[in-house]
């Protein structure tokens, strides 16, 4: 394989909402550029990027791939994106890595959820963006509606670079505003143009969205501003140069417009890749830290190798893959290399490029660039692996956090040795997955993205680890507190057999201030009990306040006083006074008019407007409170506070009100009294298991 310099790399992130035509958009570009002779669908499972059995099977991304083709003496690696939500939270290591985003747009649909959520991942990592309006080869598509759309979201520097001619399913022209050229396409899905003058009808159209590019270009550029004002325009070469930094620097987002399907803009698109993308170099420096310090380092050859792996895949025939990016240095094989976090060596084996399944070797890589390596022993996605020299450390992801939760257990016993491997595989393979056995609920909890990440992971378990697991809802972590005061004087007495057992515990609890957990003291005087045993009850109380005594949950919110007591010369002792504070604890608990308290989480939802209506209707159904409403680029947003116990499987209920169109987050908020009837259900529910154990 050739090897590639640094300036000529550009590293494209193809990002957006679901079925935006990422996907049909990266097969295109690989076509066109002669990466690939024929051009591969969706819909017969044939494209380049989507090649895992489920992606075929389902027809669309689940996985974010690496591709790379050329265009002229460049290198453009491709990192093609899933856009469904379940998957979308890949697209957040993508962004990090790459030196452009390509914001995928249907042209039909316009903005959705996924497009501002891809925008404000390239916008936390600084990332420029290009916006592509695709699909115009659809019937009701319309360039200026979206590009309305856009500029509504994410405001004035969204600027057209060029239009359609024949949008609609005949269209067949760009115009390019950059040359004021047309190009015109055979709709063979041969991806290759004619270029033409701008006929006379529309010369007027081009000149005001010139006029309007070249106004922008100049704002963007105190010096460029200058000249403006002296001239009246900018120079093809001050536009051009302009242009290149203001994307650079996100003063500006330029559109493009395609149709993937029948690969009409491809090579336009290119073109402008080579001419005004960044290359990794131009980006500044990276930031890292070293023992804690924060350091910067260039994005050349001559700094020291790091490398920064953004994703795991393991793969049939060849095992766990590390897809990385050269962040400074260069690479070759044979090297090593430690990581950071663990301070292990690692050997970096056989470098390949990617595309897709497809894999080419390659001896040297060059720094900005990506590829992967095989069987690296101990690093997982989002570590560092550094030269010796200078031991950086690039800063970890945040994944979105997960919206659902479910539990599970081993459909046969014994097996929970193989499920907990299993999922930490792939966990170490999904950052966007995670996975815990929660003692208090006695649980083995998976949180993930959405309901169908959590069915492909459980599928992909039982193929790849033969082990099947049943799903049941989490339980809930409820608590337990008082509203009143309660007093007990408790006797503890056993003098059947053996050494005797005696203790007398005189305790009061009351009610404390939510959240502030279970507070013992005493307030002995005079020798009735000896203080040696003070502990003995503290560990009889705080035994008590675990196990739970209403309906078997933790106990919380409680001030226990231990005031008195009696004890016996021979038969008190540390277990006597432990049983007798418990039951001292519990008969105060039972006259203090315990209840259930619930957790409450803060509930974001994001929407279209036309499903406020239904949404806000279900919230209320669920015994949730709304507390306001606002907006988020576009789209509606409420805010809420709703009981977790009204929140499972909330992703999939939200999915389907609103057609996908919509999405939420969600976390622990405080606890609260939760209403009679309901407190009735869970207490009932436990004595229920009670005689059932019994
Ligand atoms: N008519 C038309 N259809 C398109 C175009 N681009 C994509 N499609 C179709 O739209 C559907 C979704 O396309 P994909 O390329 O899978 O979209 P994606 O953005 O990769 O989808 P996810 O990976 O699920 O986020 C497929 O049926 C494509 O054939 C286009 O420009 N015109
Ligand atoms: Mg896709």
């Amino acid at each position: 394989m050739k090897e590639y310099l640094t300036s000529e790399i550009r590293n494209l992130a193809i990002l957006g909402h679901a079925s935006s035509g990422k996907t049909s958009l990266t097969e295109a570009l690989l076509y066109t550029a002669g990466a690939t002779n024929r051009l591969g669908r969706i819909d017969d499972g044939t494209t380049i990027s989507d090649y895992n059995e489920d992606e075929i099977s389902r027809k669309f991304s689940i996985s974010s791939s690496l591709l790379f083709c050329e265009w002229g003496k460049n290198k453009i690696n491709i990192l093609d994106t899933p856009g469904y939500l379940d998957f979308i939270g890949e697209a957040k290591a993508i962004t990090r890595v790459t030196d452009l985003g390509l914001i995928v747009v249907n042209g039909q649909a316009g903005v959705e959820v996924g497009t501002e959520l891809v925008f404000n991942f390239a916008e936390a990592d600084n990332l420029p963006v290009w916006f592509i309006i695709n699909m115009l080869d659809k019937e009701h598509a319309s360039f200026e509606n979206t590009l309305k759309g856009l500029q509504e979201s994410f405001g004035k520097k969204v600027v057209p670079v060029q239009f359609p001619i024949n949008q609609g399913i005949e269209f067949d022209g760009i115009v390019n505003l950059l040359t004021a050229k047309l190009a015109r396409f055979t709709i063979n899905g041969k991806g290759n143009a004619t270029e033409e003058t701008v006929p006379d009808n529309l010369q007027q159209k081009v000149s005001k969205y010139r006029e309007q590019l070249i106004e922008f270009i100049a704002e963007s550029d105190d010096s460029l501003l200058e000249k403006f004002f002296e001239e009246g325009t900018l120079t093809d070469e001050d536009m051009k140069s302009g242009l290149k930094k203001a994307i650079a620097a996100r003063k500006l987002f330029p559109v493009f417009i395609a149709s993937a399907h029948n690969n009409i803009g491809t090579s336009l698109l290119f073109d402008s890749i080579v001419e005004y993308a960044p290359s990794p170099d131009s980006r500044g420096f990276l930031i890292g830290t070293i023992k804690g310090q924060e350091v910067k380092k260039k994005i050349n050859d001559s700094e020291s190798t790091s490398l920064f792996i953004f994703k795991t895949v393991s793969e049939k025939h060849i095992g766990e893959l590390s897809i990385f990016r050269v962040m400074s240095g260069s690479l070759k094989s044979g090297l090593d290399l430690i990581n950071v976090k663990s301070g292990k060596s690692e050997r970096i084996g056989q470098i390949y490029l990617a595309n897709g399944k497809e894999k080419h070797e390659v001896a040297h890589l060059h720094a900005g660039d990506i590829g992967t390596v095989v069987k690296l022993k101990y690093t997982h996605t989002t570590d560092t692996l550094s030269d010796s020299k200078s031991l950086i450390l690039y800063p970890k992801i945040d994944f979105p956090e997960p919206v659902i939760q479910i539990a599970v257990e081993p459909k046969s016993r014994g097996d929970e040795d193989k499920i907990n491997s299993g999922l930490q595989t792939l966990a170490d393979e999904d950052p966007t997955l995670s996975f815990h056995y929660d003692p208090e609920l006695k649980q083995t909890i998976l949180s993930g993205q959405g309901e169908l990440h959590l069915a492909i992971l459980l599928e992909r378990l039982k193929q790849k680890f033969n082990v099947d697991v049943n799903q049941q809802s989490p339980r809930i972590p409820y608590r337990e507190t008082i509203k009143k005061r309660g007093d007990s004087k408790f006797r503890h007495k056993k003098q059947s057999g053996g050494a005797g057992q005696f203790a007398e515990v005189w305790m009061y609890i009351e009610p404390a201030e939510r959240g502030s957990g279970v507070e013992f003291t005493n307030t002995l005087v005079g020798q009735n009990v000896d203080r040696v045993f003070v502990p003995s009850v503290e560990k009889g109380v705080k035994a008590a306040c675990e196990e739970g005594i209403l309906a078997g949950y933790r106990v919380t919110d409680v001030k226990a006083v231990f005031y008195d007591g009696k004890m016996h010369p021979v038969d008190s002792k540390d277990i006597a006074f432990q049983i007798a504070g418990k039951g001292a604890f519990k008969e105060c608990f039972m006259s203090a008019e315990p209840i259930l308290l619930e957790p409450i989480y803060d509930l974001t939802v994001i929407i279209p407007d036309e499903y406020m209506g239904d949404v806000m209707g279900d919230i209320s159904v669920r015994r949730g409170k709304i507390l306001g409403v606002g907006t988020e680029g576009s789209f509606q947003k409420i805010n809420a506070k709703v009981p977790l116990a009204e929140l499972y499987r909330y992703s999939t209920s939200l999915r389907s009100m609103t057609q996908g169109k919509g999405m939420h987050r969600q976390s622990f908020s405080h606890y609260e009294s939760m209403p009679r009837e309901q407190q009735e259900k869970v207490v009932a529910e436990y004595k229920h298991q009670r005689e059932e154990e019994h």
